[in-house]
Protein backbone atom coordinates (compact mmCIF):
# COMPACT_ATOMS: atom_id res chain seq x y z
CA UNK A 1 0.00 0.00 0.00
CA UNK A 2 1.32 2.93 -0.81
CA UNK A 3 0.32 6.07 1.35
CA UNK A 4 0.27 9.95 0.10
CA UNK A 5 3.47 10.37 2.45
CA UNK A 6 5.44 7.51 0.27
CA UNK A 7 4.22 9.04 -2.92
CA UNK A 8 5.28 12.57 -2.18
CA UNK A 9 8.60 11.57 -1.08
CA UNK A 10 8.89 10.23 -4.71
CA UNK A 11 6.84 12.92 -7.02
CA UNK A 12 7.43 16.00 -4.89
CA UNK A 13 9.77 18.39 -3.89
CA UNK A 14 9.91 18.41 0.06
CA UNK A 15 8.60 22.30 0.53
CA UNK A 16 5.76 20.76 -1.73
CA UNK A 17 5.76 17.45 -0.08
CA UNK A 18 5.29 19.70 3.05
CA UNK A 19 3.02 22.16 2.38
CA UNK A 20 0.69 18.99 0.96
CA UNK A 21 1.19 17.00 4.39
CA UNK A 22 0.03 19.98 5.91
CA UNK A 23 -3.54 20.42 3.77
CA UNK A 24 -3.78 16.95 4.44
CA UNK A 25 -3.74 16.90 7.82
CA UNK A 26 -6.12 20.52 8.05
CA UNK A 27 -8.43 18.06 5.67
CA UNK A 28 -8.59 15.28 8.57
CA UNK A 29 -9.33 17.16 10.89
CA UNK A 30 -11.99 18.63 8.41
CA UNK A 31 -13.71 15.42 7.78
CA UNK A 32 -13.88 14.36 11.43
CA UNK A 33 -16.09 17.88 11.89
CA UNK A 34 -18.20 16.14 9.04
CA UNK A 35 -18.40 12.90 10.38
CA UNK A 36 -19.68 14.24 13.89
CA UNK A 37 -21.95 16.89 11.94
CA UNK A 38 -24.90 18.31 13.57
CA UNK A 39 -23.05 16.53 16.99
CA UNK A 40 -20.09 18.79 16.72
CA UNK A 41 -22.37 22.14 16.46
CA UNK A 42 -21.31 22.75 12.90
CA UNK A 43 -24.31 23.31 11.08
CA UNK A 44 -26.09 26.54 10.22
CA UNK A 45 -25.05 30.04 8.98
CA UNK A 46 -21.95 31.76 11.04
CA UNK A 47 -23.96 34.89 10.83
CA UNK A 48 -21.79 37.05 8.79
CA UNK A 49 -20.76 37.50 4.57
CA UNK A 50 -17.95 36.63 3.03
CA UNK A 51 -16.07 39.21 0.40
CA UNK A 52 -18.22 37.18 -2.52
CA UNK A 53 -21.19 38.14 -0.32
CA UNK A 54 -22.10 35.36 0.26
CA UNK A 55 -23.54 33.74 3.94
CA UNK A 56 -20.56 31.90 5.49
CA UNK A 57 -21.89 28.74 7.11
CA UNK A 58 -20.19 27.84 10.79
CA UNK A 59 -18.07 25.09 8.75
CA UNK A 60 -16.84 27.65 6.17
CA UNK A 61 -15.39 30.17 9.20
CA UNK A 62 -14.13 26.83 11.35
CA UNK A 63 -11.96 25.14 8.14
CA UNK A 64 -10.75 28.04 6.76
CA UNK A 65 -9.79 28.86 10.33
CA UNK A 66 -7.73 25.36 10.64
CA UNK A 67 -6.46 25.70 6.28
CA UNK A 68 -4.93 29.23 7.83
CA UNK A 69 -3.53 28.80 10.99
CA UNK A 70 -2.14 25.44 9.54
CA UNK A 71 -0.76 26.94 6.65
CA UNK A 72 0.23 30.45 8.48
CA UNK A 73 2.79 27.50 10.27
CA UNK A 74 4.07 26.17 7.08
CA UNK A 75 7.88 27.47 6.85
CA UNK A 76 7.50 26.77 3.47
CA UNK A 77 4.20 29.14 2.39
CA UNK A 78 4.94 32.65 1.71
CA UNK A 79 1.17 33.32 1.89
CA UNK A 80 -2.30 32.04 1.57
CA UNK A 81 -5.27 33.52 0.08
CA UNK A 82 -8.63 31.77 0.81
CA UNK A 83 -12.48 32.23 -1.10
CA UNK A 84 -13.32 33.37 1.95
CA UNK A 85 -11.19 36.33 2.92
CA UNK A 86 -11.13 39.76 1.19
CA UNK A 87 -7.22 40.07 1.67
CA UNK A 88 -4.40 37.61 1.34
CA UNK A 89 -2.41 36.41 4.55
CA UNK A 90 1.31 36.60 4.08
CA UNK A 91 3.20 33.55 5.98
CA UNK A 92 6.62 33.11 5.71
CA UNK A 93 9.21 35.24 3.99
CA UNK A 94 11.30 32.87 3.36
CA UNK A 95 9.03 30.41 2.27
CA UNK A 96 8.95 29.51 -1.93
CA UNK A 97 4.99 28.51 -2.24
CA UNK A 98 1.86 30.25 -1.96
CA UNK A 99 -1.09 28.38 -1.58
CA UNK A 100 -4.95 29.15 -2.62
CA UNK A 101 -8.06 27.36 -1.42
CA UNK A 102 -11.26 27.15 -0.85
CA UNK A 103 -12.27 25.87 2.52
CA UNK A 104 -15.22 24.20 1.80
CA UNK A 105 -16.72 23.97 -1.89
CA UNK A 106 -20.55 23.56 -1.64
CA UNK A 107 -21.10 24.52 2.12
CA UNK A 108 -25.00 24.78 1.04
CA UNK A 109 -24.54 20.94 0.71
CA UNK A 110 -23.48 20.89 4.61
CA UNK A 111 -26.84 21.31 6.11
CA UNK A 112 -28.32 18.47 3.99
CA UNK A 113 -25.40 15.97 4.96
CA UNK A 114 -24.33 15.99 0.77
CA UNK A 115 -20.55 16.14 -0.36
CA UNK A 116 -18.52 19.17 0.08
CA UNK A 117 -14.80 19.52 -0.31
CA UNK A 118 -11.46 21.33 0.43
CA UNK A 119 -9.91 22.89 -3.50
CA UNK A 120 -6.32 23.73 -2.82
CA UNK A 121 -3.86 25.21 -5.97
CA UNK A 122 -0.25 26.06 -5.12
CA UNK A 123 2.12 28.26 -6.99
CA UNK A 124 5.41 29.40 -7.00
CA UNK A 125 6.50 32.30 -5.01
CA UNK A 126 9.05 34.36 -6.71
CA UNK A 127 9.70 37.19 -3.97
CA UNK A 128 11.33 34.97 -1.54
CA UNK A 129 12.76 37.31 1.10
CA UNK A 130 9.88 40.24 1.19
CA UNK A 131 6.47 40.00 2.72
CA UNK A 132 4.08 38.42 -0.01
CA UNK A 133 1.19 41.03 -1.28
CA UNK A 134 -2.07 39.92 -3.77
CA UNK A 135 -0.33 40.71 -6.57
CA UNK A 136 1.90 37.83 -6.16
CA UNK A 137 -1.06 35.75 -6.35
CA UNK A 138 -1.74 36.72 -9.82
CA UNK A 139 -0.31 34.13 -11.95
CA UNK A 140 -1.93 32.33 -14.55
CA UNK A 141 -3.26 28.76 -13.79
CA UNK A 142 -0.20 27.04 -15.67
CA UNK A 143 2.32 28.40 -12.97
CA UNK A 144 0.38 25.81 -10.67
CA UNK A 145 2.83 23.59 -9.03
CA UNK A 146 0.47 21.56 -7.95
CA UNK A 147 -3.57 21.65 -7.21
CA UNK A 148 -6.25 19.30 -5.89
CA UNK A 149 -9.39 18.68 -3.57
CA UNK A 150 -10.02 16.76 -0.47
CA UNK A 151 -13.84 15.70 -1.42
CA UNK A 152 -16.11 14.80 1.94
CA UNK A 153 -18.19 12.19 0.09
CA UNK A 154 -19.53 8.60 1.60
CA UNK A 155 -15.72 8.34 1.91
CA UNK A 156 -13.10 10.99 2.05
CA UNK A 157 -10.89 11.06 -1.10
CA UNK A 158 -8.09 13.22 -2.19
CA UNK A 159 -7.40 14.07 -5.78
CA UNK A 160 -3.95 15.11 -6.41
CA UNK A 161 -1.69 16.50 -9.72
CA UNK A 162 1.91 17.45 -9.52
CA UNK A 163 1.54 18.20 -12.93
CA UNK A 164 2.38 14.99 -14.26
CA UNK A 165 -1.40 13.28 -14.33
CA UNK A 166 -3.65 12.91 -11.51
CA UNK A 167 -3.07 10.34 -8.67
CA UNK A 168 -6.62 9.33 -6.38
CA UNK A 169 -6.08 8.90 -2.67
CA UNK A 170 -8.81 7.14 -0.11
CA UNK A 171 -8.98 7.89 3.37
CA UNK A 172 -8.60 5.08 5.80
CA UNK A 173 -10.21 5.90 9.37
CA UNK A 174 -8.36 2.86 10.66
CA UNK A 175 -4.20 4.60 10.07
CA UNK A 176 -5.37 8.03 9.20
CA UNK A 177 -3.49 8.03 6.29
CA UNK A 178 -4.35 9.24 2.62
CA UNK A 179 -3.74 5.49 0.18
CA UNK A 180 -2.96 5.87 -2.97
CA UNK A 181 -5.20 3.57 -4.74
CA UNK A 182 -5.48 5.16 -8.65
CA UNK A 183 -1.69 6.66 -9.96
CA UNK A 184 -3.37 7.60 -13.38
CA UNK A 185 -7.00 8.84 -13.13
CA UNK A 186 -8.26 9.54 -17.29
CA UNK A 187 -11.17 11.16 -18.11
CA UNK A 188 -12.98 9.57 -21.59
CA UNK A 189 -12.69 11.96 -24.41
CA UNK A 190 -16.45 11.36 -25.25
CA UNK A 191 -19.62 11.50 -23.03
CA UNK A 192 -23.12 11.43 -22.33
CA UNK A 193 -23.74 13.24 -19.05
CA UNK A 194 -23.50 16.92 -18.55
CA UNK A 195 -23.64 19.02 -15.24
CA UNK A 196 -25.41 22.51 -15.22
CA UNK A 197 -27.57 24.05 -12.98
CA UNK A 198 -30.37 24.67 -15.61
CA UNK A 199 -32.74 26.83 -14.07
CA UNK A 200 -30.39 29.37 -15.09
CA UNK A 201 -31.05 29.07 -18.74
CA UNK A 202 -33.06 31.84 -19.16
CA UNK A 203 -29.78 33.57 -18.41
CA UNK A 204 -26.96 32.31 -20.36
CA UNK A 205 -25.78 33.68 -23.82
CA UNK A 206 -27.14 31.60 -26.90
CA UNK A 207 -24.53 29.34 -27.55
CA UNK A 208 -24.83 27.81 -24.42
CA UNK A 209 -28.98 27.89 -24.60
CA UNK A 210 -28.40 26.19 -28.14
CA UNK A 211 -25.76 23.92 -26.82
CA UNK A 212 -28.15 22.40 -23.71
CA UNK A 213 -31.73 22.71 -25.84
CA UNK A 214 -29.61 20.06 -28.07
CA UNK A 215 -28.59 17.64 -25.22
CA UNK A 216 -31.83 17.72 -23.70
CA UNK A 217 -33.11 17.17 -27.59
CA UNK A 218 -31.25 13.68 -27.27
CA UNK A 219 -30.96 11.61 -30.58
CA UNK A 220 -32.32 14.47 -32.34
CA UNK A 221 -30.70 17.42 -31.19
CA UNK A 222 -27.16 19.33 -32.22
CA UNK A 223 -25.38 16.54 -30.45
CA UNK A 224 -27.21 12.82 -32.29
CA UNK A 225 -27.15 11.10 -29.09
CA UNK A 226 -29.42 10.94 -25.64
CA UNK A 227 -27.49 12.72 -22.37
CA UNK A 228 -28.27 11.85 -18.98
CA UNK A 229 -28.21 14.88 -16.46
CA UNK A 230 -26.47 15.39 -12.66
CA UNK A 231 -26.72 18.61 -10.19
CA UNK A 232 -25.28 18.41 -6.89
CA UNK A 233 -24.44 21.91 -6.53
CA UNK A 234 -21.15 21.45 -5.57
CA UNK A 235 -18.10 21.58 -7.96
CA UNK A 236 -15.66 19.12 -6.32
CA UNK A 237 -18.57 16.56 -6.51
CA UNK A 238 -19.49 17.71 -10.21
CA UNK A 239 -15.79 17.66 -11.22
CA UNK A 240 -14.85 14.13 -9.17
CA UNK A 241 -18.18 12.79 -11.11
CA UNK A 242 -16.41 13.62 -13.93
CA UNK A 243 -13.16 12.25 -13.46
CA UNK A 244 -14.63 8.58 -12.15
CA UNK A 245 -17.03 8.11 -14.54
CA UNK A 246 -16.57 10.49 -17.52
CA UNK A 247 -18.65 13.84 -18.60
CA UNK A 248 -19.08 17.97 -18.66
CA UNK A 249 -19.34 20.43 -15.98
CA UNK A 250 -20.49 24.01 -16.93
CA UNK A 251 -20.96 26.80 -15.11
CA UNK A 252 -21.36 29.41 -17.80
CA UNK A 253 -21.28 32.88 -17.97
CA UNK A 254 -25.21 34.20 -17.39
CA UNK A 255 -26.51 37.91 -16.83
CA UNK A 256 -28.06 36.83 -13.32
CA UNK A 257 -25.33 38.04 -11.11
CA UNK A 258 -24.74 41.71 -12.37
CA UNK A 259 -21.28 42.57 -13.29
CA UNK A 260 -19.76 39.27 -12.76
CA UNK A 261 -18.16 37.11 -15.37
CA UNK A 262 -19.95 34.08 -13.73
CA UNK A 263 -20.52 32.18 -10.76
CA UNK A 264 -16.86 30.24 -9.85
CA UNK A 265 -13.60 31.88 -9.10
CA UNK A 266 -10.76 31.81 -11.27
CA UNK A 267 -7.85 31.25 -8.67
CA UNK A 268 -10.24 28.70 -6.26
CA UNK A 269 -12.02 27.01 -8.15
CA UNK A 270 -11.33 27.24 -11.87
CA UNK A 271 -7.55 27.05 -12.55
CA UNK A 272 -7.21 23.75 -10.10
CA UNK A 273 -9.80 22.02 -11.32
CA UNK A 274 -8.73 22.84 -14.36
CA UNK A 275 -5.15 21.87 -13.64
CA UNK A 276 -6.80 18.58 -12.58
CA UNK A 277 -9.04 18.13 -15.26
CA UNK A 278 -6.20 18.48 -18.09
CA UNK A 279 -3.84 16.28 -16.45
CA UNK A 280 -6.44 13.49 -16.69
CA UNK A 281 -6.35 13.95 -20.27
CA UNK A 282 -9.62 16.49 -20.10
CA UNK A 283 -10.38 20.10 -21.38
CA UNK A 284 -10.89 23.39 -19.42
CA UNK A 285 -12.28 26.69 -21.24
CA UNK A 286 -14.01 29.49 -20.51
CA UNK A 287 -15.75 29.31 -23.58
CA UNK A 288 -13.06 30.83 -25.47
CA UNK A 289 -9.36 30.53 -23.80
CA UNK A 290 -8.47 27.74 -22.17
CA UNK A 291 -9.09 28.75 -18.47
CA UNK A 292 -5.06 27.82 -17.14
CA UNK A 293 -3.65 30.50 -19.84
CA UNK A 294 -6.04 33.34 -18.40
CA UNK A 295 -4.16 36.18 -17.11
CA UNK A 296 -6.28 37.38 -13.49
CA UNK A 297 -6.91 40.51 -12.25
CA UNK A 298 -7.86 40.16 -8.65
CA UNK A 299 -7.78 37.26 -6.30
CA UNK A 300 -11.54 37.46 -6.64
CA UNK A 301 -11.95 37.53 -10.17
CA UNK A 302 -14.86 35.11 -11.22
CA UNK A 303 -15.45 33.60 -14.51
CA UNK A 304 -17.59 30.90 -16.76
CA UNK A 305 -16.23 28.07 -16.69
CA UNK A 306 -16.93 24.35 -19.02
CA UNK A 307 -14.59 21.67 -18.40
CA UNK A 308 -14.18 17.65 -18.29
CA UNK A 309 -14.46 15.44 -21.88
CA UNK A 310 -12.54 16.74 -24.49
CA UNK A 311 -15.07 16.52 -27.51
CA UNK A 312 -17.59 18.20 -25.18
CA UNK A 313 -15.43 21.32 -24.41
CA UNK A 314 -14.11 21.62 -28.26
CA UNK A 315 -18.25 21.35 -29.10
CA UNK A 316 -18.80 24.32 -26.82
CA UNK A 317 -15.62 25.91 -27.78
CA UNK A 318 -17.24 26.02 -31.44
CA UNK A 319 -20.70 27.01 -30.74
CA UNK A 320 -19.19 30.49 -29.26
CA UNK A 321 -16.90 30.79 -31.85
CA UNK A 322 -19.41 30.39 -34.59
CA UNK A 323 -21.65 33.21 -32.55
CA UNK A 324 -18.47 35.59 -32.72
P1 LIG B 1 -20.78 27.39 -2.22
O1 LIG B 1 -19.48 26.75 -1.87
O2 LIG B 1 -20.79 28.83 -1.87
O3 LIG B 1 -21.96 26.65 -1.71
O4 LIG B 1 -20.90 27.40 -3.83
C1 LIG B 1 -20.69 26.25 -4.55
C2 LIG B 1 -20.52 26.61 -5.99
O5 LIG B 1 -19.69 27.71 -6.13
C3 LIG B 1 -20.00 25.46 -6.83
O6 LIG B 1 -19.29 24.53 -6.10
C4 LIG B 1 -21.23 24.88 -7.46
O7 LIG B 1 -21.00 24.29 -8.70
C5 LIG B 1 -22.14 26.06 -7.57
O8 LIG B 1 -21.77 26.95 -6.52
C6 LIG B 1 -23.59 25.69 -7.40
O9 LIG B 1 -24.35 26.77 -7.74
P2 LIG B 1 -25.95 26.77 -7.81
O10 LIG B 1 -26.38 27.39 -6.52
O11 LIG B 1 -26.27 27.61 -9.00
O12 LIG B 1 -26.42 25.37 -7.96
Amino acid sequence: MTTLHDYLQTHSTPEIASTLTTLATASISISHLLDKGALAGIHGEAGNENVQGEAQKKLDVISNDLLLGALTRNPHCAGVASEELDDISPANEDGSLLVLFDPLDGSSNIDINMTVGTIFSILPYHNVGKTATAEDFLQKGENQVAAGYFIYGTSTMLALTLGDGVAMFSFDPNTQAYILINERVQIAKSTAEYAINASNHRYWLPPIQEYIDGLVAGDTGVRNKDYNMRWVAAMIADVHRILIRGGVFMYPFDTKIAGKAGKLRLMYEANPMSFVIEQAGGASTDAVARIMEIEPTHIHQRIPVVLGAVEEVAFVKELHAKAG
